[in-house]
């Protein structure tokens, strides 16, 4: 079985280039990763109670055609096939959630039947030689949470420690690399101040809050699972991106840069590495909600070191405090009005730089992974000895079926290739970096878009639940196989 190497000079060695094609350096992990909620579906059996996105799901227009996870890949029932693909993929690694409401649904008492599928999906990954690569929040709160004021309540960081503490119980003695939480950016401030996830609030305050909260649950797991035993593997998963300023000339746009940096990035990676929040951060938002949420002792439980940084990049920022003349592609998913994430940075634009966009209307730019990897290993993950991760990263495209039955994604793969490669440029330059999952295994519930965006290295027929390697799956397969990027590719 595939497992976590220590650090060692190997592992961090720059890759070297044999004739054209650029190998991986030895112990690099090549996974691929999805999300209970996203892919589960039996969202009634077994015990299961609802999370916050079975709730906002039935909010009218909240996501796209009204989609939900009720069913979606039917992964609760399919896992064995899905586990068979991924071997067949050669995944070294899968990163999975595992889903809060299943295992305390209403937030109570342990669901053993919740429990199992756990185990036996650790089981399974394990018998086919894949590292089980276990997230313990990856957005779906019980709803009896959020009813006691979610992750503005400040008590839910301690409810999810107990689960933490639950999952370990069931799972330690197999699993031993443990994320916290997924982009806690999404489930605060997308999900308490924009309103565009669940559980849909826009309340500035309440996202600042949100977001302590879940860095103190984070902070609170990690304490209480390396006390259990030493030698996990614990980390968290940060969404992170490069900001910069559409004119670095103008001082209205290099503060712009500067804020969407410090409330998206930095308000996570300094409470976390350095045990406070910037100074300029905490001008710009201490007044809104964060100062009052900050209570003595927090920020030394935030900053418990941590073992792993996984790092989720789509795409970079331009910013600017002038509209654009050629704004983004990117639209909200649904009419349904929603307001901005960033507690403050309401007169920040979006500018495109022009670059080709996926069917999120994100924009393609893999030189920005390489740039924000090394700076994150400067400033944070280096200093610290922490290791470093590509959790996440993918492209939606509306695929199409030929009549052969494959899908031709050849711009997926191009986008697979370019982001391994922007990796493998990264380490040249002496930034470590251990392993990349891409985003996602499966074409899966896109939250507030449903189904309509596929990110998926496989194609799910959702009328049939039948499963279609698509080609960029079939070049994954080939890269993993031979530890390096195709010599002919023009990424
Ligand atoms: O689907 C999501 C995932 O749940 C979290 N990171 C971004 C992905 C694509 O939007």
């Amino acid at each position: 079985m595939t497992t976590i190497q220590p650090i060692t000079a190997n592992t961090t060695e720059p890759a070297a280039k044999a004739a054209d094609a650029r190998r991986f350096p030895d112990g690099f992990l090549l996974g691929a990763a999805a999300a209970a909620y996203q892919i589960e579906g039996a969202a009634h059996e077994d015990g299961r109670a609802d999370s916050i996105w079975d709730a906002f799901s039935r909010v009218p227009g909240a996501v796209i055609n009204a989609d939900n996870g009720d069913v979606a890949c039917d992964h609760y029932h399919r896992y064995r096939d899905d586990v068979a693909l991924m071997r067949e993929l050669g995944l070294d690694t899968y990163r999975f959630s595992t889903s809060w409401a299943r295992v305390h649904p209403d937030g109570g008492p342990v669901n053993l039947k919740g429990v199992d599928f756990y185990s036996r999906l650790v089981d399974e990954l394990l018998d086919a030689g894949i590292l089980p690569w276990l997230t313990l929040y990856h957005w779906d709160l019980p709803q009896a949470h959020e009813e006691q004021g979610g992750w503005t309540n400040r008590d839910t960081a301690f409810r999810f420690r107990d689960y933490a503490l639950t999952m370990h119980d069931a799972l330690g003695d197999r699993v031993k690399v443990w994320t916290t939480l997924n982009e806690p950016w999404c489930s605060s401030f997308l999900s308490y101040t924009g309103g565009a996830h669940a559980p849909g609030r826009q309340d500035v305050g309440a996202g600042l809050r949100a977001a302590h909260h879940l860095m103190l649950g984070h902070g609170l797991a990690v304490q209480a699972l390396r006390e259990r035993d030493e030698s996990l593997e614990l980390g968290i998963t940060l969404n992170l991106t490069v900001a910069k300023p559409v004119d670095p000339s103008r001082p209205g746009d290099v503060d712009a840069a500067r804020r969407i940096d410090g409330q998206f990035n930095r308000v996570f990676l300094d409470p976390i590495f350095r045990g406070h929040y910037a100074g300029d951060l905490l001008a710009d938002v201490g007044h809104l909600g964060l100062r009052d949420a900050i209570q003595p002792g927090d920020l030394e439980i935030i900053s418990t070191p941590i073992n792993a940084l996984g790092v989720n990049y789509y795409h970079g920022e331009s910013v600017s405090d002038q509209p654009a003349t050629h704004p983004l592609g990117g639209h909200a998913p649904t009419d349904r009005p929603i307001r901005s994430p960033f507690p403050a940075a309401d007169h920040v634009h979006f500018h495109s730089q022009g670059l080709p966009q996926t069917a999120m209307g994100w924009e393609v730019q893999p030189d920005g992974l390489r740039e924000l990897l090394g700076r994150v290993h400067r400033e944070y993950t280096g200093p610290a000895g922490v290791r470093m991760f590509v959790t996440e990263n993918g492209a939606a495209y509306d695929d199409e079926v030929t009549a052969d039955g494959a899908v031709h994604d050849s711009d997926r793969t191009e986008f697979l290739l370019a982001h391994l490669d922007a990796i493998l440029d990264a380490i040249e330059e002496g930034t470590p970096v251990h392993g990349y999952f891409y985003w996602s295994i499966l074409d899966n519930f896109e939250w507030a878009w449903g189904y309509e965006k596929r990110f998926g290295l496989v194609r799910v027929d959702y009328e049939t639940q039948q499963r279609t390697l698509k080609d960029s799956g079939l070049a994954y397969q080939q890269v993993i196989r031979d530890r390096c990027l195709p010599a002919t590719s023009d990424h």
